[in-house]
């Protein structure tokens, strides 16, 4: 009941929500940067299809994969959603996938601002030319038992030989359960992966009594350039579950996609000893080891020695008359290619963007 007080007063500021120790999670925010890519195979398809129709397919593909890890990995490890760690500014999670056929995929996320909550991300593959850049925050809502977030922010998706760019756009969610102290995601609204080479795919999601009475469902169509208002495809199920592709030239369908059978590969990262004092698993590691324990008052005093750090950071910062420096991104005016590509994807263009710096990271003491 505290909890659920504690959610009506919170006036949709996450961080001062008080949830209850079992809820609590030993993860940062800018470690789930990470499920974008969990599945290097799907990943790095795309860069590989000549077909420009074939290859909007297989990055819709991709994206729909991401979502279970996305939005279900915490219930299925832990039981339920967690209360993520809210991470600082100037805080890092690196790391990279070594798999046989797709080499080295790498993980750049980065804690870029802290007021409101924004991490930054890059995931890079440079064996097929593919790299992902996004950032993302959320503008929480409460209503009696549900908690409401809007995601802002969008994805990059590039793939270099063909010098194409998509532009995804990522979904609303809410959290259900919490009443029974069992939270858990479900999508909602619609989202959009705009390609440079005209093509669009338009995303609407939705939950138990719906389209199919299911929970985590979907039913998407796959527009042309040219901006028919008749798909040439159209794509249905569970992102959790089974996907159908349907194409609507030929009528026909078939299984397209069965998250419960494509299994991620684990994101490497460097062991404790080695990490900065800016990684998040380092920094948060006395936090995660009460956490682990349920020993809520060591996590109110490693938390509060975050904090205070922090405070201390930003008025010397404001004394000095200058701002805290982001290592690895920097906040641009948007490209005109990439505003065009958000106005046909129908949405009004950021002015400024996150955008990651290579080079810096390159000759930067992180790279791994
Ligand atoms: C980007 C993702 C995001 C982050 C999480 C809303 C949420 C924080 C943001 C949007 C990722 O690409 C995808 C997945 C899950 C999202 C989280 C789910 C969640 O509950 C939290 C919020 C901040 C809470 O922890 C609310 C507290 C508690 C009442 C719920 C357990």
């Amino acid at each position: 009941m505290t909890f659920l007080k504690s959610l009506a007063t919170s006036k949709g500021d996450i961080a001062s929500i008080t949830a209850p120790p079992f809820i609590l999670s030993a993860t940062s925010l800018t470690e789930y940067s990470k499920f974008w890519a969990e599945l290097p195979d799907l990943f790095v398809a795309p860069s590989m299809i000549v077909d420009p129709e074939e290859r909007a397919v297989a990055v819709f593909k991709w994206f729909i994969a991401t979502l279970k890890g996305q939005y279900t990995s915490r219930n299925e490890a832990l039981g339920s959603e967690k209360k993520p760690l809210n991470p600082f500014l100037g805080e890092m999670f690196l790391g990279k996938w070594e798999t046989d056929d797709e080499g080295t995929t790498s993980l750049v996320s980065e804690q870029v601002s802290h007021h409101p909550p924004v991490t930054a991300y890059a995931i890079f593959n440079d064996i097929y030319g593919v790299e992902l850049t996004g950032y993302n925050g959320q503008k929480a809502s409460v209503s009696t038992t549900t908690l409401n977030i809007k995601q802002v922010g969008h994805a990059i998706y590039k793939i270099n030989k063909f010098d194409e760019t998509y532009y995804i756009t990522l979904p609303a969610l809410h959290i259900e359960g919490l009443f029974y102290g069992a939270p858990y995601v479900e999508l909602e609204g619609s989202t959009v992966i705009q390609s440079s080479s005209g093509y669009k795919v338009k995303i609407d999601y939705s939950g138990k009594g719906y389209f199919s009475g299911k929970k985590n469902s979907y039913k998407a169509k796959l527009f042309a350039p040219g901006g028919s208002s008749k798909p040439i495809y159209s794509f249905s199920g569970q992102w959790s579950g089974k996907s159908t592709i349907k194409d609507e030239r030929t009528k026909s369908e078939s299984i397209f996609y069965d998250a419960t059978e494509h299994h991620i590969v684990p994101l490497q990262i460097k062991d404790l000893e080695e990490q900065s004092a800016y990684e998040s698993r380092k920094a948060w590691s006395k936090v995660a080891a009460a956490v682990a324990v349920m020993d809520y008052d060591t996590i109110h005093v490693e938390k509060s020695k975050i904090e205070n750090e922090q405070r201390a950071l930003r008025k010397q910062e404001k004394e000095e008359g200058r701002e805290w420096t982001r290592r690895y991104f920097s906040f641009v005016e948007d490209s005109e290619s990439l505003k065009k590509l958000a106005t046909d994807a129908g949405l009004v263009p950021d002015k400024n963007v996150w955008q990651f710096n290579r080079d810096a990271f390159e000759s930067g003491p992180d790279k791994c």
